[in-house]
C-alpha cells in the first residue's frame, strides 16, 4: 500500500492569492505608464482603497516578473516614504522568517535595499540588487487622472539570488511619511513583512490575462453590431421598432 504524502501549503493560510499573466505588453521602466495600454495586461490588485498594483511576468531569455504598484492617495515626496515587497523564494510559509524569504525596500523613492531572512532577522543581501530595475514618478494615469506615486519594478528570477521560484509568496506594502495615520497599507491587508504565514500566493500562468481578450472580443462584437444595425436599417428603413435584435441591447458578458 502506498500512502500519498501531502505537502500542506502553509503560505495559504492567509487566504490571499493572485495570479502573474503572461506579457502581452512592451514595459518600460519610467515609472509612469508610458501609454495608456502598457499595463491593461496585468490584473488588478487593490491593497485598502488606495492602493492597486499589477504584475505580469516574460521571458525574452531569462525570466523576470514585473510590477506596476500604485500609491492613488499620495502625490508627496517624503524621506520616509516608502514601497515594499517581501518574495517567499517556493510559498513554503512559516510564523518565522527563514533564508527563502527576501525583502525588496525602496526608501524616499531614491534608495533601493535588499534583504534575505533567517534565524536573527533581516539581513542585506547587496548581489540581488543586480536582479531588479525599477523607477518610481509621480504622475496621473487610467487608474487614477490625479497625479499619484508609481512604482514599476522589474525582478529578474535568476539562477544566482533565485528570490523566487514558479509559485511563491507574496506581500505589497507602502507608506506615505505625509500621512502617518493612515498607516501601512499591505496586501494581504494587516499582514505583517515578518510573518510568511501571512503573505498571499502568487501563481503564474503561461496565458494572457483574460480581461485582455475580453476587451478585443467586445471590439469584434462591437464591430459585428455596427454591421448588423447597418445591415438592419437598410433592410428595414422605416417602423424598425423591435425590441429585439437592435444592437444596443446585447449584453457583453
Ligand atoms: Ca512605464
Ligand atoms: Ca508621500
Amino acid at each position: 500500500m502506498t500512502i500519498k504524502t501531502v505537502t500542506v501549503d502553509a503560505a495559504d493560510a492567509s487566504g490571499y492569492s493572485r495570479t502573474d499573466w503572461y506579457q502581452q505588453r512592451v514595459k518600460t521602466l519610467d515609472g509612469v505608464w508610458t501609454n495608456t495600454t502598457e499595463w491593461t495586461d496585468g490584473e488588478p490588485t487593490l491593497m485598502g482603497g488606495n492602493v492597486t498594483f499589477r504584475s505580469v511576468w516574460d521571458m525574452p531569455s531569462a525570466v523576470y516578473t514585473r510590477f506596476v504598484v500604485e500609491f492613488l492617495t499620495d502625490n508627496t515626496n517624503d524621506t520616509g516614504d516608502y514601497w515594499q515587497m517581501c518574495l517567499d523564494k517556493a510559498n513554503a510559509g512559516g510564523a518565522v522568517l527563514s533564508t527563502a524569504n527576501f525583502r525588496i525596500d525602496v526608501v524616499g523613492h531614491t534608495t533601493l535595499t535588499v534583504y534575505q531572512g533567517g534565524d536573527s532577522g533581516w539581513t542585506e543581501l547587496s548581489s540581488a540588487k543586480n536582479d531588479i530595475e525599477w523607477a518610481n514618478e509621480i504622475s496621473a494615469s487610467p487608474d487614477s487622472s490625479t497625479p499619484h506615486w508609481i512604482l514599476e519594478i522589474s525582478i529578474l528570477k535568476s539562477e544566482g539570488t533565485q528570490m523566487l521560484d514558479e509559485t511563491w509568496g507574496l506581500r505589497v506594502a507602502c507608506f506615505d511619511a505625509n500621512n502617518v495615520t493612515a498607516g501601512v497599507q499591505a496586501w494581504p491587508p494587516n499582514s505583517s513583512r515578518d510573518v510568511p504565514d501571512q503573505w498571499g500566493t502568487q501563481t503564474y500562468q503561461y496565458a494572457a490575462y483574460p480581461e485582455v481578450l475580453t476587451i478585443t472580443a467586445v471590439v469584434l462584437l462591437s464591430s459585428a453590431a455596427v454591421a448588423f444595425s447597418f445591415y438592419w436599417l437598410r433592410k428595414h428603413p422605416k417602423n424598425a421598432s423591435h425590441s429585439t435584435g437592435k444592437p444596443g441591447e446585447i449584453a457583453y458578458t
